[in-house]
């Protein structure tokens, strides 16, 4: 009897079995499916770290890195958009996207519930405060003051942490309708009196409000990386790892970087200051003669208006010692090459300079793309495609690349340097102006692009921004 019992047993756990991996191996895991649909939806959020569209197209640190990971598994990338942090964790809950990308800080808390992939940037959560206002030295000081954060966020739960274990006196304002810029916002306009962001939404945003300034730093470095929901099918996951491992080896993850940062922290506060008054006072009169010549040459308008800042202050008669003059600072050889027979006339000098970076442009070897391209172009606006050419040479014996603005600008100082500059073609040149020159127009560039964009408009529009959202108060555990 006991024997037929176990052969039965035996029997029915073996064809459960077999039924199960028969079933199992039908059914295809998250790769497949998403391969057979040709599409990976992702979820993130509208700011300029992590995905914004500008008048240009779709952007950002966090969609470029998914796109490329999509590009990775062969389909199409589709960007699902929340607008608060629990929009976001919802959607991840409720399998609508295959992870979230969305600056996301790795916190024991969110350890709990997701899956998060390998790293791919540090930062450090730093409190934020107005130059001129209360500046607070330490934690404590955090309670003398208004502090406003965005609920869900690592901030947030970095604060608690202190109010449960040294500062039970701290208290704050949070709310899941804020996110960094509209926070820096109210920082800046005196609404509040601090903030907690990351510090790379600082650094990038800091041009933007240059009377704010960081006081401290919260916390040591953290981790950013994608949120995949807990899931027995860790296939998506695994080939995460594969395209963040071949992404650190093939040099994507730190080209991307220098897109989105390798720019930041040459604008100083005055510098910032000096831009963002000179953008109200002065663009207005010439920005038809950006958008004209723009079209024309198949420019974008913010990148002359953001070179001619970085040219001349937006200064129709500017002059520099060596007689370098006008708007866009032609020289005397290149505005005749030009046909350009008055370089003090903006209309001149604007319509001969876009003229003079799209023929750069164009001039360079194909297989430099975009933004590269453009980064080069505007280097040898400024020290000559000669120049330029000799740097890229020097990036190649060095076993650099020279299609890459990231490598190029590491050699362009060197010709300043005679072991350099005596074995290339054109000699000497004070190679560091073209690299902080590059560096300073991508900087205004994005401001005014952020300006413009469509999208980032509500958050940096401060009477969008009011104090009566879902706020919740979190009192002191005293
Ligand atoms: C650029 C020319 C390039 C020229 C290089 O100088 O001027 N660009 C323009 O005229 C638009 O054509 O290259 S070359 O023709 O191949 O030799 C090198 O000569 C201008 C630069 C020079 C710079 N600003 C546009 O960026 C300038 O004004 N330097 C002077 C600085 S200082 O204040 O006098 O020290």
């Amino acid at each position: 009897m006991f024997k037929f019992i176990f052969r039965f047993i035996t029997r029915s756990a073996i064809a459960a079995l077999c039924v199960l991996t028969i079933t199992g191996s039908v059914r295809p895991n998250a790769v497949e499916q998403i391969r057979s649909q040709g599409e990976l939806i992702v979820v993130t959020r509208n700011s300029p770290t992590t995905y914004f569209e500008d008048n240009i197209g779709t952007t950002g640190y966090e969609y470029e890195l998914a796109k490329a990971f999509a590009d990775h598994l062969g389909v199409e990338l589709v960007i699902k958009q929340a607008d608060t942090l629990s929009e976001l964790y919802d959607s991840l809950e409720r399998k609508q996207a295959s992870f979230a990308a969305a600056n996301l800080t790795i916190t024991d808390a969110r350890n709990k519930w997701v899956r998060f992939s390998t790293p791919y940037m540090n930062v450090t959560q730093q409190v934020v405060y107005r130059r001129g206002g209360m500046k607070p030295k330490e934690v404590f000081d955090l309670a003398k003051g208004q502090l406003v954060i965005a609920s869900d966020s690592s901030h947030s739960e970095k604060l608690r942490q202190l109010q449960n274990n040294q500062v039970p006196e701290l208290t704050w304002s949070e709310s899941p309708d804020f996110e960094s810029v509209g926070l820096m916002q109210m920082v800046a306009t005196g609404e509040v009196d601090f903030t907690v962001v990351d510090s790379n939404e600082f650094e990038m945003l800091q041009a933007y409000y240059p009377n704010l300034a960081v006081a401290f730093d919260l916390t040591g470095a953290q981790s950013l990386a994608w949120a995949f929901p807990q899931s027995r099918d860790d296939s998506l996951f695994r080939e995460s790892e594969v395209f963040f491992r071949n992404a650190q080896t093939n040099g994507l993850l730190s080209e991307v970087r220098e897109r989105f940062y390798g720019h930041l922290g040459q604008l100083n506060y005055v510098g910032a200051k000096h831009f963002q008054r000179q953008t109200a006072r002065k663009l207005d009169k010439y920005d038809e003669l950006f958008q004209h010549a723009a079209s024309k040459n198949g420019l974008d308008w913010r990148l002359l208006a953001a070179m001619s800042y970085q040219e001349s202050y937006w200064n129709p008669k500017a002059r520099s010692f060596t007689g370098v003059r006008g708007m866009m600072m032609l020289t005397r050889r290149t505005a005749k090459e030009l046909g350009v027979n008055n370089r003090l006339d903006p209309k001149q000098s604007i319509d001969g300079g876009a003229a003079y970076v799209a023929k750069l442009r164009k001039r360079l070897p194909e297989r430099i793309q975009e933004p590269d391209r453009t980064w080069m172009a505007l280097a040898a606006y400024n020290v000559g495609y000669g120049h330029l050419t000799d740097a890229r040479q020097l990036a190649i014996k060095d076993g650099g690349d020279d299609t890459l603005w990231m490598d190029v600008k590491d050699y362009l100082p060197l010709l300043s340097q005679k072991q350099h500059y005596k074995n290339t073609r054109h000699g000497y040149a004070r190679g560091n102006e073209p690299v902080v020159y590059v560096q300073n127009i991508r900087r205004y560039f994005d401001i005014l692009a952020w300006n413009d964009s469509p999208n980032l408009d509500m958050a940096f529009d401060s009477e969008n921004l009011q104090l009566t959202a879902d706020i919740r108060v979190i009192p002191p555990r005293l």
